[in-house]
């Protein structure tokens, strides 16, 4: 937020996404020299339309006031209000002519917190009406059951409930065509045989006459997301929509995908709060195709998306999903791509993604706000993405996100179709924005090669354009290890019947969802160990400093005295003598106990001898019994 404030008496005149006042009034002003600055720069159009008119008709209008527009975006990011005096100059014709002041300040006010989650059930009111096997997985319960999941672990509740609006014709338009939308609105009334045929138009794509309905809910509950984060109303927030949008184009609906949810936002958050800089992660299992031709040639979004591309042998099938497609024009090095290359990657994979392409280039960046094309079929059991991440992956995604942009992040459901596995993921993603803490990621933490052949890829295709790439030796490697392996199996799909014809078929569940479900249930258990009651506890020398700690922060007392000589003289003797030694590792073990007895999450100690003490905490954790 920034706010302009005169004289530090009338807050008001330069706002970054914070509703204005219903006026400004000059009254408040006291003194007769100083007036209110009446408008802004030209370049602060987006803005200037939103402000009221003044009161007073007097009020010099200040043209060329902030031309600095990326200095002033950085204060605004960053909490600083800029202080305005403007006072009248005496001039001896007795023309007017005013002096501004102006001065940067630090507002010392809280960082927006709070979650949001905006869902409604009447998203849920269309489905697929005729036999279609590529469309059958897209179905209301995908809604349904997330939502029940997140009731179940009582997230709703801890959620800022916002209400979802329909997007109007004209935000729509800021990715379609007035020719699509009519295509689409005309659906509203066909009959079955009409809807089917409208369908056709297009690729995996199925109408219903509700359809229009909801993909106009979905489109507005994203941008009530973004409303809510960027006003500050909330830090951060997840859309539960549909129908999805990430495949949909200017002028075709594509892959189950109505209007572009996503990327209308990132259009949006642009005209309407002036952002320079916004980040797209689309970890949906397929490439967001209509999110990249809409951005391609354009430096001010950077999208990132991995998929299943099995060398362009898996849907959409297309050549521009592979890592050398970098973005076009201006936009070139703002368009990242990691194709898998196979089937089967997982938590490791999706992890090394992050750390070696995603999260060097996003820092490098520096987004203002983050839209997280948030589909799950890259999650275990999943029939279209055939991948195996774990629920706690997305936690993991999540929290390496919100390290970015202040924390604003937007989170917005495309894919998804394992309804056990996308429930329990959207339940991790939720809860991490939640700022609850994470829990441990499990499974083999090595990439596999065929992961590393395709992120050496991308770092090698966006070496030109990032500073953080620059000293990446590899250039992109053509002979890839999944290469022939594919050829053949290419060559025998050619000869035989379709090998995932058994995949999930109507309401019959396959073997492989089941065993995906039952896994899931237990694994779920074990790594949501309660959460303990104190988020973190304190070990300090002086207990007079305590109140100089936040509220929220326990202190602890030392372990017993006695109790603490028996165990540390049976180590080393030498050490008990030491008065502060003593009284450090007091410190420590007691942060430590606590830990391990769960009472809380974590801790700091007060140490003045911190690798001594190390060693005893170490010592005092296998005694404990941990392993790892
Ligand atoms: C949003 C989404 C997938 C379409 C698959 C068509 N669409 N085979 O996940
Ligand atoms: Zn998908």
């Amino acid at each position: 937020m920034c706010v302009a404030v005169r004289d530090s008496c009338a807050p008001l005149l330069l706002c970054h996404g914070l509703s204005w006042p219903d006026s400004l009034d000059c009254d408040r002003f006291p003194a007769d020299e100083d007036m209110c600055l009446a408008s802004l720069s030209k370049e602060y159009k987006h803005i200037h339309k939103e402000l009221p008119k003044p009161i007073c008709q007097t009020c010099p209008a200040v043209e060329e006031f902030f031309t600095q527009k990326r200095v002033l975006d950085v204060f605004c990011a960053n909490n600083f209000a800029v202080k305005v005096k403007l006072s009248k100059k005496r001039t001896v014709s007795g023309d007017q002519a005013y002096n501004i002041e102006c001065q940067v300040e630090f507002i010392n006010q809280a960082m927006a917190s709070g979650t949001a989650l905006i869902y409604d059930d009447e998203m849920t009111s269309y489905k697929l009406l005729w036999d279609d096997p590529e469309c059958d997985i897209e179905v209301p319960e995908r809604l349904l059951s997330s939502y029940e999941q997140l009731k179940h672990y009582h997230l709703v509740e801890r959620c800022i409930h916002v209400p979802v609006r329909e997007g109007t014709e004209e935000e729509i338009m800021l990715v379609h065509s007035s020719e699509y939308l009519e295509v689409v609105k005309s659906t509203q009334t066909m009959n079955e045989e009409e809807l089917q045929r409208v369908s056709e138009n297009y690729d995996a794509v199925y109408f219903h006459p509700n359809t229009y309905r909801c993909a106009k809910l979905a489109v507005g509950a994203t941008l009530q997301l973004v409303d809510s984060v960027m006003s500050g109303k909330v830090c951060n927030g997840m859309a539960l929509v549909r129908p999805p949008g990430h495949h949909s184009q200017r002028n075709a609906a594509n892959g189950f995908c109505v209007f572009n949810n996503v990327a209308i936002a990132a259009q949006y958050a642009k005209r309407r709060y002036g952002l320079q800089r916004i980040l797209i992660v689309d970890w949906d299992v397929h490439h967001g195709q209509g999110i990249q031709y809409v951005f391609e040639e354009d430096p001010s979004v950077l999208y990132f998306s991995w998929h299943r591309y099995e060398h362009q042998r898996f849907w959409p099938l297309l050549r521009e999903s592979d890592y050398d497609a970098v973005g076009q024009g201006k936009g070139k090095g703002f368009n990242l791509n990691v194709p898998w290359n196979k089937v089967g990657m997982g938590n490791s994979d999706y992890l090394a993604a992050f750390f070696h392409v995603l999260l060097p280039v996003a820092f490098e960046f520096v987004p203002e706000l983050i839209l997280v094309s948030s589909g799950y079929d890259s999650g275990i059991g999943d029939p279209e993405g055939q991948m195996n991440a774990t629920p706690e992956c997305f936690a993991h995604l999540t929290h390496f996100l919100i390290q970015l942009a202040n924390g604003r992040l937007c989170a917005v459901l495309e894919g998804g179709y394992h309804l056990k596995s996308l429930s329990e993921s959207v339940c991790m993603t939720v809860k991490t924005l939640l700022r609850d803490p994470l829990p441990p990621i499990s499974g083999e933490m090595a990439p596999c090669l065929s992961a590393i052949e395709s992120i050496q890829n991308v770092r090698g295709a966006h070496k030109p354009y990032w500073k953080c790439l620059m000293y990446e030796e590899a250039t992109p490697l053509h002979d890839l290890s999944t290469k022939s392996q594919q050829m053949m199996e290419a060559e025998l799909i050619q000869t035989s019947t379709h090998p995932t014809a058994e995949q999930a078929v109507g309401t019959t569940k396959s073997d492989e969802a089941i065993k995906t479900d039952r896994f899931l249930e237990s694994h779920m258990k074990k790594i949501l160990s309660p959460v303990p009651p104190v988020k973190t506890a304190a070990a300090i020398v002086s207990k007079a400093d305590a109140h100089l700690l936040p509220v929220s922060v326990q202190v602890e007392m030392e372990m017993n005295a006695q109790e603490l000589k028996t165990v540390v003289s049976a180590f080393d003797a030498e050490l008990v003598k030491e008065e502060k030694a003593l009284l450090s590792l007091q410190n420590v073990l007691a942060v430590l106990d606590k830990i391990l007895k769960k009472k809380v999450c974590n801790g700091i100690a007060e140490s003045s001898v911190a690798s001594v003490s190390t060693t005893f905490a170490l010592k005092h954790c296998f005694d404990f019994g941990l392993q790892r």
